[in-house]
């Protein structure tokens, strides 16, 4: 089997899935060093329910945001065993991490040692958008992500992608019920802090949920859901 054989082989229903080969070379944290190499995967969300979060999130949003949490752990779990059977070591690595896994250090950064969108826009997925969300060409926003370490010289990386083409729009911005945004574009290479305060966005999301779905978690959405691209329904 070739490599996107193998990697295909993990996914059930391909059509609601995007998938990007990366070159990470020293931009992965010291303890991913061993690895230069990754594969992020997307799962598209379904339009009627981010059409419908206006106000916040909803019921449905929420039970799909766990629904497609467990469906990508799953992907790249069983991609690590496909791979592995071919002889390829790898790392896979999930959505998100529960409160649970949360550390002091976490909370104080709102940063994780591992960027899904990083490798997104290396794999030439999409781009940054103005609320820091991961614009992607196929889905939009609308789509979560998880990756894969591999240990194996992936033969065709994507182009990376290093400039955003939001333009004027700032549709996200304006929506955005913590005014988390500063309006500024992202290129690779700027830092979320200086275009999105995520702990303003962190804080509405949090009260958000708790008044909405009455759950101790960071919902919102409603970025996701007013970014033009990739949305299917015409506003009337
Ligand atoms: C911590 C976290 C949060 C925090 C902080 C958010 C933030 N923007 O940093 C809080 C709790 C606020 C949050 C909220 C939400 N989150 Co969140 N979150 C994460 C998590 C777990 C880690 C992100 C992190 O470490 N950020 C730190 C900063 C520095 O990195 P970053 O956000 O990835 O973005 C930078 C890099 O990508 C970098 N970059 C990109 N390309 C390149 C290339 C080069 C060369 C360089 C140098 C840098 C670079 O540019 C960005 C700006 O600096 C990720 C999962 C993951 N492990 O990636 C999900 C994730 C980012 N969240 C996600 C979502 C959907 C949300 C929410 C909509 C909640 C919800 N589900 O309702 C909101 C929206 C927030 C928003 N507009 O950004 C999705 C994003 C999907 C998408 N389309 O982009 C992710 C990827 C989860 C997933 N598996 O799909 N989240």
């Amino acid at each position: 089997m070739n490599f996107d054989e193998i990697i295909y082989s993990a996914i059930p229903n391909p059509d609601p899935y995007l998938v990007g080969y990366a070159d990470m070379e020293n931009l992965l944290a010291r303890v991913y060093r061993p690895f230069r190499y990754a594969v992020v995967v997307g799962r598209r969300l379904e339009d009627d329910i981010i059409d419908s979060v206006h106000a916040g999130p909803t019921p449905q949003y929420s039970a799909m945001y766990h629904q497609v949490n467990r469906e990508l752990s799953d992907v790249v779990t069983a991609m690590a065993k496909a791979l592995s059977n071919e002889g390829i070591h790898s790392l896979p690595i999930s959505p998100t991490v529960s409160d649970s896994e949360l550390t002091k250090d976490f909370l104080q950064t709102l940063r994780l040692d591992f960027s899904h969108k990083m490798v997104a826009t290396r794999a030439g997925i999409g781009w940054i958008g103005k609320t820091d969300l991961l614009i992607s060409l196929k889905f939009g926003p609308r789509l979560r992500l998880a990756s894969i370490l591999v240990d194996y010289a992936i033969p065709n990386p994507g182009t990376p992608i290093v400039d955003n083409s939001c333009g004027h729009c700032d549709a996200c911005v304006r929506a955005c019920p913590a005014q988390a945004a500063t309006g500024m574009g992202w290129r690779a290479g700027i830092d979320r802090d200086e275009f999105f305060n995520a702990f303003k966005c962190r804080e509405k999301c949090r009260e958000l949920s708790q008044k909405r779905l009455n759950e101790r978690i960071s919902l919102c959405g409603i970025c996701v859901s007013v970014c033009p691209v990739g949305k299917t329904k015409q506003e009337h």
